[in-house]
């Protein structure tokens, strides 16, 4: 059986890695060789830099050192470097074109495929229970989800399509309360979690009350309708600085007609704004007004992960709100299957046992907490991943995003941003300290 399980294992391998490959090709392959090299926004690489990117890092770490082969592109590693040029000055290198990066990245996967069928799935840390591998499907899913982001900056016919998100299922109001107590914080058992999301411990987190569904598009719009971007008092002194000097006024991709009424620009097709829709495209900062506005706050990370995780019937920690089954369509919005954030109550079965709706999927939810290691971390595989990060002017988003694949999204998953970055598929729930009655 332990051959078998092995077995299992290369095959769940595969097909993530499939997956991921499925996507990259969907999301180069209906854009001409102009498109691709071009710079939709300053922001973001070329998409044929992020396609080569991913071929570059599968090749150093699959092909090179799992499988210990001769390097099949060694000249171009500095030009897929992200440390080495910003991505503004991306379109300026070298890069391979498009059809020189397909066949790259082909060739590398090609490759990728005897390493699999060769390569021990134990022993030491970087292979066993094939963590490498999983760590370079979430790499190409995490960077598909940026070219997601950079074709929703694109302007332009739309080229992109997905059948509509499902309907509300129930109504979803209010908020749940979360009793103050210790709960366990962060991965042990899963062999896929990166080393930010490591190493678990006993966290505990005061009581608190947390909404029972992220933001919406309506009660965004309140805020808005009630002068949210021209009262300075609502906003910190960083992010009022950084609304004049953005000019922002909105949402990003938010539009007003001529009489008043309010559209949204999805992929380059221009909808009605969506009442139930959790907002999404809003920065930090916009997160942090609306919230004064409201006379709450955005929740920390663990309680973030508490209210995601922490099971009070059994008191432990699970690896998704509704129990430790894999995602599925009927339990989230994720994976590019729809490409905008569902209604609230579309995913009655993937709540919490307290009531806590679509923490998985639909939008990355911002957090008040910085990105900071866990006691105990330890860098793996390289610095670069996560250590370099910690500390820096960035804040935690928990829970994924409808652009987000389910191997790199889980109870424990962190991903973090500069607070007045909006291109991301971002947008919040908010928490509260309880009342003396409450607690
Ligand atoms: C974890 C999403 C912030 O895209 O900058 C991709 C993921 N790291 N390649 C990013 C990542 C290296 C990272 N985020
Ligand atoms: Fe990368």
């Amino acid at each position: 059986t332990d051959r078998s399980e092995t077995e299992a294992l290369r095959g769940r391998i595969a097909e993530a890695l499939e997956r991921a490959r499925r996507r990259t090709i969907g999301l180069t392959e209906c854009l001409d060789e102009a498109e691709l090299v071009a710079q939709h926004s300053r922001l973001m690489s070329p998409l044929v830099w992020d396609l080569a990117h991913i071929g570059n890092q599968e090749e150093l770490w699959l092909v090179r050192d799992v499988g210990g082969r001769e390097p099949v592109r060694q000249d171009i590693d500095q030009l897929y470097d992200a440390f080495k040029h910003a991505r503004a000055d991306r379109p300026a290198l070298p890069l391979l074109d498009p059809a020189q990066a397909r066949d790259y990245v082909g060739t590398v996967r090609d490759k990728v495929w005897d390493v699999l069928d060769r390569s021990p799935l134990h022993g030491r840390d970087l292979v066993r229970d094939g963590f490498a591998f999983g760590m370079i499907a979430q790499h190409e899913q995490q960077h598909d989800e940026t070219m997601l982001a950079t074709h929703q900056l694109r302007v332009g016919e739309a080229v992109l399509a997905a059948p509509p998100t499902p309907a509300r299922g129930v109504a979803v109001t209010g908020e749940v309360v979360v009793p103050a107590g210790e709960f366990t914080m962060g991965a042990d058992s899963d062999p896929w979690a990166l080393d930010n999301e490591r190493p678990a411990h006993p966290v505990h987190v005061d009581g608190f009350a947390i909404d029972a569904a992220p933001i919406t598009n309506e009660q965004y719009l309140a805020f808005v309708d009630d002068g949210g971007y021209e009262r300075p008092e609502l906003w910190s002194e960083r992010g009022w600085a950084h609304r004049m000097e953005a000019g922002l006024t909105a949402p990003q991709f938010w539009d007003q007609d001529g009489g008043g009424r309010w559209w949204r620009r999805v992929f380059g097709v221009m909808q009605p704004l969506r009442a139930q829709q959790p907002v999404v495209h809003v920065c930090w900062f916009e997160a942090e007004a609306y919230a004064r506005w409201a006379g709450k706050r955005l929740p920390t990370e663990a309680e973030w992960e508490k209210a995601a995780r922490f099971d009070p019937e059994s008191g432990r920690s699970r690896r998704f709100p509704w129990g430790d089954g894999d995602p599925t369509e009927a339990l989230a919005n994720l994976g590019q299957h729809h490409l905008e954030p569902a209604d609230v109550g579309a995913y009655p079965a993937g709540a919490s046992p307290a009531g806590v709706h679509q923490l998985i999927g639909d939008v990355w939810e911002w957090t008040s907490s910085g990105f900071e290691a866990y006691p105990g971390f330890r860098a793996f595989p390289y610095r670069e991943y996560s250590e370099v990060f910690f500390g820096g002017d960035y804040r935690v988003l928990r829970g994924g995003s409808f652009g987000a694949d389910q191997v790199a999204c889980r109870g424990t998953f962190r991903n973090w941003d500069h607070p007045i970055r909006r291109q991301i598929f971002a947008g919040f729930r908010l928490a509260r300290d309880l009342r003396s009655d409450e607690r």
